[in-house]
């Protein structure tokens, strides 16, 4: 569905395959309309059902037909169109792909968000990477940057891409566990594969729990080229970043979330863009002069690596506006096909032995999944620029070319369609020369400097998380000596990480590490300098009968008013009745929400409604499981009470004057009496994100 005014090219094109079944008569493929659907074609009432039912056979053949294999990787996604212009032409310094440098120019894109271990019907909140991919239908052909949630990759070369997802998958026996990294096999392989290292720190970080793909940054991860007028190339990285600002979700939250709502991010991907809360991210890149290649202390082929933005800048050049769902998820999200080889003009690949793998790989994976070499026909593949060439024929060809010649050179068709037009593809010209050698470079031979990085860079409650997070995995590893070979690894990231790991697991705790280098970059940390904002929060507001309707209302439409998502959760479904005997509408029943479900709660005033709040187990249990993961908590008037018997325990006001105590934001006041104040104080509460510095029981880690 659009929401902004002007359609964009791809929107247009796609009317061309858009079909509306409303008032139509019923037909079968061939459109021979049919009387009746509900019973088979039969020899008497209770007889044999005859051949010659060619509507049931049609019926149930394509039924039987319509599932297509899953992706072996990130079989699990959302999607959804939108669009990228330029801020400037100031990248027309370093390539000539005018999407990235024509502030006038708005290329439509497709972003599909992924998990990548769990098949496609598993939940939304396994400890995971996250697939960013993003088509863009430039003018000059798609361009796809398909990149992750993390800047760094598990693996150096795409020849080990295989042992990497057999192991990160289920078991291969029984097939568990479903999209989860806590098993045998995953362990086993970093413990003998360090240059996993790096990747699994941000495996273990709040990274891998996104609170909404609207809040992670994505990258490109490999270092790219970009290429100039005159076929001077120069190094690029590729970033986004959430406006919204970078935010996860705690450990045990994503897991109930895996049970109380397994589509959590693509419902709140979806019902964002449905009321027009669109998603925005910032294109960045980091750019290195060709000269400066061998400046770094690690290669800039190696994918394991990052360069550090206190090293090199990142300019932001551009924003991505997600504003359309799709009309149909398997037409469209499902029949997505990504290629890291699909780019355009003055966008070129490096030597990276991962790039290079899966510019083969992608576009061998389509053939399988969608049937053979004709899925660009489908209309979300079709590029808004023209295609011509001489590719014929294969499974499910679309276009009826009317060309009599399908080579070339040919003096029939006026040589048509003739190569080296103007703006033609051209590969960079790179002088490269070795020996023919199956063998890693010694330049990517640094496994451990750059997960010391990252784990210096983290605040004292990232690196807690980190921590729970291996004593998590690890505890789950049958095998004690693959326990232990990992901490044995660990030692050389950073002794008090393997000897705190150590001390979760039951293996013994190194005495010796490698020395730490002890440089850090603020920029990996999510909590030094985070994004705080209120807009598109979701904030269960609990209601009772007796509620104080005037000061609820208040507190709803200044959370609106702010941009938030307040929702009325009652004890049922329904009406509440106010004190003052108005009917207020409830959003939602407790019983089918659940704490984990929101970013705040607020319990509101009036005796009646506190008195039915604090006798309801599943009530107490919302408010006190939303300040065990260190939410925003607020009460006002007798709402107060709720949170003494859910055993809040922070200070809490006793006159008008709002108190803020760890997150949680009182005032005695009701109604119309409720400073402002106190509202301002909630909402500052909710852009905190969480109350870092609330104590907990270990739970929130
Ligand atoms: Fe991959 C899918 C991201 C390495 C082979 N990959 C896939 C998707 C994303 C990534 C986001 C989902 C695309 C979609 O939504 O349809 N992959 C990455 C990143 C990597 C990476 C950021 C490292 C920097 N991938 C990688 C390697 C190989 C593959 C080294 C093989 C040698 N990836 C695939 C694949 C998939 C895929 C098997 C599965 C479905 C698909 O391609 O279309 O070809």
């Amino acid at each position: 569905m659009a929401h902004e005014g002007a359609r964009d090219r791809k929107d247009e094109q796609l009317d061309r395959d858009r079909i509306a079944d409303d008032d139509t008569a019923l037909t079968t493929q061939q459109g021979v309309r049919v009387a009746h659907t509900d019973d088979s074609l039969k020899a008497g009432g209770r007889g044999p059902t005859l051949m010659e039912d060619f509507h049931a056979r049609e019926k149930i053949t394509h039924f039987d037909h319509e599932r297509i294999p899953e992706r072996v990787v990130h079989a699990r996604g959302a999607g959804a169109y939108g669009v990228f212009r330029a801020y400037d032409d100031w990248l027309g310094k370093f390539t000539t792909a005018s999407f990235l440098t024509d502030p006038a120019e708005t290329t439509p894109v497709f972003v599909r968000f992924s998990t990548v271990a769990g098949s496609r019907g598993s939940a939304d909140t396994p400890r995971d990477v996250r697939g960013f991919a993003t088509k863009f239908y430039t003018r000059e052909g798609n361009y796809d940057l398909v990149g992750n949630n993390f800047p760094v990759f598990f693996i150096q070369d795409g020849v080990k891409f295989p042992d990497f997802v057999h192991a990160v998958k289920p078991e291969p026996r029984n097939e568990i566990p479903q999209a989860a990294s806590a098993h045998d096999t995953l362990w086993d392989f970093v413990s003998l594969q360090p240059e996993t290292l790096h990747a699994i720190m941000w495996l273990m970080s709040d990274r891998a729990l996104p609170r909404s793909y609207r809040m992670m940054q994505g990258f490109g991860v490999h270092t790219f080229r970009l290429v100039d007028a005159a076929g001077h190339g120069t190094f690029v990285k590729f970033h986004w970043k959430p406006l919204l600002g970078v935010h996860s979700l705690v450990w045990e939250e994503a897991q109930k979330v895996s049970g109380t709502d397994p589509d959590f991010n693509r419902r709140d991907l979806w019902e964002a863009i449905e009321a027009g809360q669109f998603p925005e991210w910032e294109l960045g890149v980091q750019l290195v002069p060709e000269a400066d290649e061998f400046k770094f202390d690690f290669d800039l082929l190696d994918a394991t690596k990052l360069i550090p933005e206190e090293e090199v800048a990142v300019r932001p050049v551009g924003r991505l506006t997600l504003n359309r769902n799709p009309d149909n998820f398997f037409a469209e999200t499902e029949q997505i096909a990504f290629h890291t080889a699909n780019v355009v003009p003055g966008i070129d690949f490096t030597n990276d032995p991962l790039l290079q793998a899966r510019n083969f790989s992608y576009l061998d994976t389509q053939l399988i999944r969608l049937g053979g070499p004709n899925f660009a026909h489908l209309p979300v593949n079709r590029p808004v620029a023209e295609v011509h060439n001489d590719q014929r024929d294969g499974f499910s060809q679309h276009r009826v070319h009317t060309s009599g010649t399908s080579y070339n050179k040919n003096s029939i068709s006026g040589d048509a369609p003739t190569p080296g037009a103007e703006r033609s593809y051209r590969h960079y010209t790179e002088k490269v020369e070795g020996a023919k050698i199956r063998q890693r470079s010694e330049s990517f031979k640094d496994f451990y400097s750059q997960a010391t990085l990252f784990w210096n860079s983290m605040t004292p409650v990232e690196a807690e998380h980190i921590v729970a997070a291996f004593r998590f995995e690890l505890g789950k590893v049958t095998d004690k000596g693959i326990r232990a070979r990992v901490v044995d690894q660990l030692r050389l990231v950073d002794l008090g990480l393997a000897q705190r790991v150590a001390e979760g697991v039951g293996v013994p705790a190194p005495a010796e590490g490698a020395p730490n280098h002890g440089r850090s970059s603020p920029a990996l940390s999510q909590l030094i300098a985070p994004v705080r904002s209120v807009a598109t929060r979701k904030v269960a507001v609990l209601a009772a009968d007796g509620v104080d309707g005037s000061g609820l209302t208040r507190l709803v439409a200044d959370l609106r008013r702010r941009g938030a998502v307040p929702e009325v959760v009652g004890l049922t479904d329904g009406i509440v009745r106010s004190a003052a005997g108005e009917d207020i509408s409830v959003d939602r029943a407790l019983p089918t929400m659940a704490s984990v479900l929101y970013d705040a709660v607020a319990v509101p005033g009036g005796a009646d409604a506190a008195a039915a709040l604090g006798r309801d187990g599943r009530a107490l249990h919302f408010v006190a499981e939303a300040f065990k993961h260190r939410k925003a908590v607020a009460a006002f008037g007798a709402g107060i009470d709720v949170l003494e018997i859910a055993r809040v325990d922070a200070d809490r006001a006793e006159g008008a004057e709002p108190v803020v105590d760890l997150g949680v934001v009182t005032t005695a006041a009701e109604g119309g009496e409720m400073p402002d104040a106190f509202l301002d104080a909630f909402a500052e509460a909710i852009a905190d994100h969480r109350a870092w510095n609330r104590p907990t029981d270990g739970v929130a880690a």
